[in-house]
This record gives structure tokens, C-alpha cells and sequence, in this order.
């Protein structure tokens, strides 16, 4: 048994990359080839194979780190025999591969000089890659294009990588889709050129392919050459937003389930995807939260319908009228991804009632009538009672004060109970949080209540004012309108949202009776809540407010 020190290969035309990625750790058994670590340029993102086989002993990178040609990537303890010829080990390093053996440095393929007119753009000399697929096609015919612009991402099973264009001009004609093959040399677009050629491309010795250095028996050090091939130094061009970000095997594991990943949230470092974002994207198709790709299982209603989510239509709304610009509020901007993730996520239903709040509104009044003279006494609002009636009710039902855990697999029973109330703002909506709700007086929910929204409306909202809530209230009372679908405030599993009460005929059995009725819109998580409970916790709700003696039970 000896240590083994594992390095970067030649990676080529790049000085340093950064890794993204480390996929092994202590202790594991890896064999040579296997990839290590993923390292990433602006233009190409590459699998480091490990030189050697062995257990590894010892990690001397992480990720955010950047490394170049020789950096230590770990400490292997193997057997020394075993190590394979490393493609780009310490010696490989001290003695790069002779220049008439390695690849030039990628630069688009030249066309005949002084070219204008339609022009046949070639993919560049990709290194070592014989062949190479293609997985994204960046233009299309129409599109004006520049020197140097992407065109085209092809992919190895190690490295992915962006083919420049050599020459500027109109797209004529595209001769390449997703999926076909393409090599050095291949046509891949016909341009109307305006101009010539691209620059020359950098002296081949300045890059030398790694696996044309390396020796026969060595795995190829697939990545080295890639990413020169598509990487010149000038990246004015570089189309960003339209390519994922994900390492070439995420894409493979994408490709073979079908996920597009474009439409996959990332949530690694510069939100890059990860294996387990795919996987989540995947869940939620199949359970239905996610809109399935078209032609994908999960919900085709009538027979083949297309879920896919359209992209936001962009209109010039000035064709049809004056119109003026209004930027977003800070909170609004804040505030909307996260109702649209609610929205989207969580299987919404919303359980309406009335309450008949007849005599506690009569209570209330008396209550801050007989404090009238007391200008230090606190206005009782309905909202404080409501807060209470809650806290009873999610006692009764504990269910309603939970939260599901990320995985969707267990529910986290909540034992304090902290309310959180919609505030309408200048600025937007926020939502304040009593604390501990179930320990406090009406009275000094109402108190703490006036505080916090006087503060919201201020805008001098603490962080931790806004934390830690259970169960949110949306009232709506002081407005008007009679019920509404509020949306549930994830990792929350319920809202209620309260509406402007009027007076109503009731029947008692023998007559109608005019009572005042509030109206109720109970939002639940139907992953959690089924609707009988949505129905008892909603009734038990109105009985409360009805007779809040009921809380004394
Ligand atoms: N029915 C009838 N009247 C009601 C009522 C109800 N359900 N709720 C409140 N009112 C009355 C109050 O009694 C008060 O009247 P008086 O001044 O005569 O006593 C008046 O409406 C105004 O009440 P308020 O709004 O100041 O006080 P509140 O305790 O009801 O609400 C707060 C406080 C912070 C919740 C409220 O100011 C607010 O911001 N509401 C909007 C919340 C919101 O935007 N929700 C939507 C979220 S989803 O987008």
C-alpha cells in the first residue's frame, strides 16, 4: 500500500478553474477514471477522472476553490501498481506534450479570407472528442450573429462546451439539431457573412491537448481540450440565461429522465443544478405540483394535454395606448416569488363559512366604550379576538399548526403558537407575528397588534418580527367583500382570512333573525389537511367566535 497523490491534468488553454463540485469523499473506493471533482470555466464545465485507484485518504480541495494543471485534488492509499498513467499527473505537467502532438487552442475554424456572402461555419478543432453531440442550438436562422458568439453546446460524457462562430453575419441556414453528432470540420450553419473570418486561432503550443499528451493506456483526460475549444480569450458573446447550468453528467442523468433544464431550479452555487434538484423537479411533476413537461405523465386532462408552462408573454402594450413604467416595490418584489412558489407548490383548498359574531362584536364595543375615557387604553379589535378564537382552534386541531418537511415526508407539530397577520402597507404587504399568542390577553394581543403595524406601516419591521409564525390571519374587515382564497404561507400549512361582516338573516327555526355574520376563508395544505378536518376546524372556528366561553371548555 502506498499514498498517491492525485492531481489536475492539463486542462488545456485554462489558467484556472473553479470547482463546483467535489463528488467523492473520505473513505470511498474510487478506480481510475472516475470523476472527482467538476471544475467550471464561463464557457465549459468539466469532470476531473482520477489518475489512480485506491481509498481516498485525504481531500485538499472544496468547493469555491480554484485549481490550475497540477493542483493536489487528494490523497489516495492504493496499491502504487495500480495507479494508471495519469493523464495529467505531476510529470505530465512538468512536461507538456510536444506541440505538433496536442490540439490546437479551440478557435473557430477559418473561413476562406475576406469571405462575404454565404459562408459555411465548422466546428473548430474540439481536442481530443472524435465525436461529440449536440444538446443545445443557440440561434436560429434569421439571427445575427458575431464573431466568437455561441452557437452551439455539445457535450461528451466528461465535458461540455460552447462552439463559437468564426464569422459575423445572418444566419442563412442551420444544419445541425439536437442530438446529431458533429466533429471537426462539420458544417454546422451557413452564415451571410459580413465580414472575414475570425482571428487566428492561438498557437498550438500555447494549448496543448492533454490527451494527446497523455499515454495510450491512460484514460483520456476528456476534459483538458474541451473547454480550449471553446473558450476564446474574448467573451463578450457569451449567451448567458439560455444554457442551464449544470455539469455534464447532470445533463446526461437530465437527458435519460427527460427533464429539461431549463425549467429546473437550481440550487447549487450560481444556482448550477444538482442531482437532487432534478430528482425534486421530478417528484413534483409526478405528484402533480409541477406543470409537466408535454407529452410527460402527471395529469393530462382529456387525453394529451400540454402542461408546459408558457413563457410571460412580452407585449409593447404603448401599440394600444399610453402607458407608464412602475417599478415593483422592494417588498412586492421580495414577496412575489414566494406567493408564486406557494401558489405553484401547495395544494391549495379553501374552506368558506359565516361566523355569527353577533355578540362578541356587542362585547367588544361595551369593552372599549367602558375604556372610552382612558386615552392610554387599548382599542380591542376584532382581529385580537379572531388571533385568540385561532389559537384555540389549532389547539384543538394541532395538525393546523405544523409544517411538512422538505422532503414531503413527515409533518413537524408546532407546540407554541405564534400568529402572523397580514399588514397592507404603503410599501406592500408584510406580516408581523405575535408570539406566543396562546400566553397573552386580547387585550395584549390588540396592544402588541397596534405596535407592530405602526412599525410595518413605517417600514421599521424588525426581521425577527416577521419569523417564527404558525398560522397567519388575513383580514380583510376593515374593507369589505365577503369571502376570498388567501394563499397559504409556506412552510405554514394554513391561512384564514377574515372578511367585512354585515348583518344577515339567520334562520333559528322559528324565524330570521338579524345577526351580524362575518365571513371566513380557511386556506389549507390538502397534502396535510384532508376536508372533513378543513370543515371541523372551520365550524369549530365560527362556534368559537359565536360564544368564546366555548375556549373555557
Ligand atoms: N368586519 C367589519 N368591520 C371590521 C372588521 C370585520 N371583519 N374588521 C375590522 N373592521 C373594522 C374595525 O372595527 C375598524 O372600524 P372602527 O375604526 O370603526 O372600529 C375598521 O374596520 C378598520 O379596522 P382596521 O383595519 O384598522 O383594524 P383591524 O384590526 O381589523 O386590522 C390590520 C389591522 C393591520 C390587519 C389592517 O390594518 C390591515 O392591514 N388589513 C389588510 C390586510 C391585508 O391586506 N390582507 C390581504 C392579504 S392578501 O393580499
Amino acid at each position: 500500500m502506498s499514498i498517491v497523490e492525485v492531481k489536475v491534468p492539463d486542462i488545456g488553454d485554462f489558467k484556472e478553474v473553479e470547482i463546483i463540485e467535489v463528488m467523492i469523499k473520505v473513505g470511498d473506493t474510487i478506480k481510475v477514471d472516475q470523476s472527482l471533482i467538476t471544475v467550471e470555466s464561463d464557457k465549459a464545465s468539466m469532470e476531473i477522472p482520477s489518475s489512480a485507484a485506491g481509498v481516498v485518504k485525504e481531500i485538499k480541495v472544496k468547493v469555491g476553490e480554484k485549481v490550475a494543471m497540477g493542483s493536489l485534488v487528494l490523497l489516495l492509499e492504493g496499491d502504487a501498481a495500480a495507479a494508471a498513467p495519469a493523464p495529467a499527473a505531476a510529470p505530465a505537467a512538468a512536461a507538456p506534450a510536444p506541440a505538433a502532438a496536442a490540439a490546437p487552442a479551440p478557435a473557430p475554424v477559418a473561413a476562406p479570407a475576406a469571405a462575404a456572402g454565404p459562408v459555411d461555419v465548422k466546428v473548430p478543432d474540439i481536442g481530443d472528442f472524435k465525436e461529440v453531440e449536440v444538446i443545445e442550438v443557440m440561434v436560429k436562422v434569421g439571427d445575427t450573429i458575431k464573431v466568437d458568439q455561441s452557437l452551439l453546446t455539445v457535450e461528451s460524457d466528461k465535458a461540455s462546451m460552447e462552439i463559437p462562430s468564426s464569422h459575423a453575419g445572418v444566419v442563412k441556414e442551420v444544419k445541425v439539431k439536437v442530438g446529431d453528432k458533429v466533429a471537426m470540420g462539420s458544417i454546422v450553419f451557413v452564415v451571410d457573412a459580413v465580414g472575414g473570418p475570425a482571428a487566428a486561432p492561438a498557437p498550438a503550443a500555447a494549448a496543448p491537448a492533454p490527451a494527446a499528451a497523455a499515454p495510450a493506456a491512460a484514460p483520456a483526460p476528456a476534459p483538458a481540450a474541451a473547454p480550449a475549444a471553446a473558450a476564446p480569450a474574448s467573451q463578450g458573446s457569451v449567451q448567458t440565461g439560455k444554457l442551464a447550468h449544470a455539469s455534464p453528467s447532470i445533463r446526461k442523468f437530465a437527458r435519460e429522465l427527460g427533464v429539461d433544464l431549463i425549467k429546473v431550479p437550481g440550487s447549487g452555487p450560481k444556482g448550477r443544478i444538482t442531482q437532487i434538484d432534478i430528482q425534486n423537479y421530478v417528484k413534483g411533476v409526478i405528484a402533480g405540483t409541477v406543470a409537466a413537461p408535454s407529452g410527460a405523465a402527471g395529469g393530462s386532462v382529456g387525453g394529451g394535454g400540454n402542461f408546459s408552462v408558457l413563457p410571460w408573454p412580452s407585449l409593447d402594450f404603448s401599440k394600444f395606448g399610453e402607458t407608464e413604467l412602475l417599478p415593483l416595490s422592494r417588498i412586492k418584489k421580495i414577496s412575489g416569488p414566494n406567493l408564486h412558489r406557494n401558489w405553484v407548490q401547495i395544494p391549495h383548498v379553501t374552506q368558506f363559512d359565516d361566523a355569527d359574531i353577533t355578540d362578541l362584536e356587542a362585547f367588544r364595543v361595551e369593552s372599549n366604550n367602558a375604556n372610552a375615557k382612558n386615552k392610554d387604553a387599548t382599542k380591542l379589535t376584532m382581529l385580537a379576538f379572531v388571533i385568540k378564537a385561532s389559537v384555540a382552534a389549532l389547539k384543538k386541531f394541532p395538525t393546523f399548526n405544523s409544517s411538512l418537511d422538505e422532503k414531503g415526508e413527515n409533518l413537524i407539530l408546532k407546540k407554541y403558537y405564534n400568529i402572523g397577520f397580514a399588514a397592507d402597507t404603503p410599501n406592500g404587504l408584510v406580516v408581523p407575528v405575535i408570539k406566543n399568542a396562546d400566553q397573552k390577553s386580547v387585550t395584549q394581543i390588540a396592544k402588541e397588534m397596534t405596535e407592530l403595524s405602526a412599525q410595518a406601516r413605517e417600514g421599521k419591521l424588525k426581521p425577527t418580527d416577521m419569523q417564527g409564525a404558525t398560522f397567519t390571519i388575513s383580514s380583510l374587515g376593515g374593507i369589505g367583500g365577503t369571502h376570498f382564497t388567501p394563499i397559504v404561507n409556506a412552510p405554514e400549512v394554513a391561512i384564514l382570512g377574515l372578511s367585512k361582516a354585515s348583518i344577515k338573516p339567520v334562520w333559528d327555526g322559528k324565524a330570521f333573525q338579524p345577526r351580524l355574520m362575518m365571513g371566513t376563508s380557511l386556506s389549507y395544505d390538502h397534502r396535510v389537511v384532508d376536508g372533513a378536518m378543513g370543515a371541523r376546524f372551520s365550524v369549530y372556528l365560527s362556534e368559537v367566535l359565536g360564544d368564546m366561553r366555548k375556549i373555557l371548555l
